[in-house]
């Protein structure tokens, strides 16, 4: 099993102790960075599917992730450009409320979440498990702007922000780790801010 050492850290009180190694709090602002063209997805169009080695790949769309209980995510978030921004809020669906309908199989050790557009991040199944991930389509009460991501996107606040790819279509679980799209140009597997895993070769 991955380790997951940076989640559980104590951290001291108040705003340093709330900032990463080697970042700085962008306030009110809210960078976006995208590696490929903006696509306009409608809600109506779109659809996750989750597969590779589960039980039951299984596919929803908008309107069947809505029936889903919802479930936000209060806290920060940090770029690995080097900005945090402190106090976010994105509401949507657990992670875990799809994988308990598709059911890991028992290799299923990774997951290559997929873009609409062919990003692709990679991520220790750990990291998605235990509510530590969501796929969100709001911010802050508001839809999810498509330069953000809309109408939905996978967020996993506790890893660097190249994680939580935006526009979300498929979370394939896998035995082995792939490098998905920044991964294969020098990040780090995992991407822990805590830990300062930015680049691979980084602990
Ligand atoms: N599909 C896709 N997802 C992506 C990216 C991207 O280029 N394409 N960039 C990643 C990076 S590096 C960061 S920091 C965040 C940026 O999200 P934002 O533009 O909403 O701030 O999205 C991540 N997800
Ligand atoms: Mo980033």
């Amino acid at each position: 099993m991955p380790v997951t050492r940076g989640f559980r850290r104590r951290r001291p009180d108040g705003p340093e102790g709330r900032l990463p190694p080697g970042q700085y709090d962008t306030g009110a602002g809210w960078p976006v960075l995208t590696a490929e063209a903006t696509p306009r997805i409608a809600r109506e169009s779109w659809t996750i599917g989750v597969d590779g080695l589960v039980e039951r790949p299984t596919t929803w769309t908008w309107d069947e992730v809505q029936q889903l209980p919802r479930s936000s995510y209060s806290g920060d978030i940090h770029c690995v450009t080097t900005w945090s921004k402190f106090d976010v809020v994105f509401t949507g669906v657990s992670v875990d409320d799809l994988l308990a309908v598709a059911g890991p199989q028992a290799d299923a050790a990774f997951v290559m979440a997929h873009s609409s557009t062919g990003y692709t991040t990679n991520l220790p199944l750990a990291d998605i498990t235990g509510g530590k991930a969501w796929v969100v389509w709001e911010f802050d009460g508001k839809p999810l702007t498509a330069e953000h991501g809309g109408p939905v996107r996978l967020l996993v606040p506790h890893l660097y922000f190249w994680k939580s790819a935006k526009w979300i279509s498929r979370l394939e679980l896998t035995a082995t780790d792939r490098p998905g799209f920044w991964e294969q140009n020098g990040y780090h597997d995992r991407g822990d801010p805590w830990l300062e895993q930015r680049y691979q070769g980084d602990p």
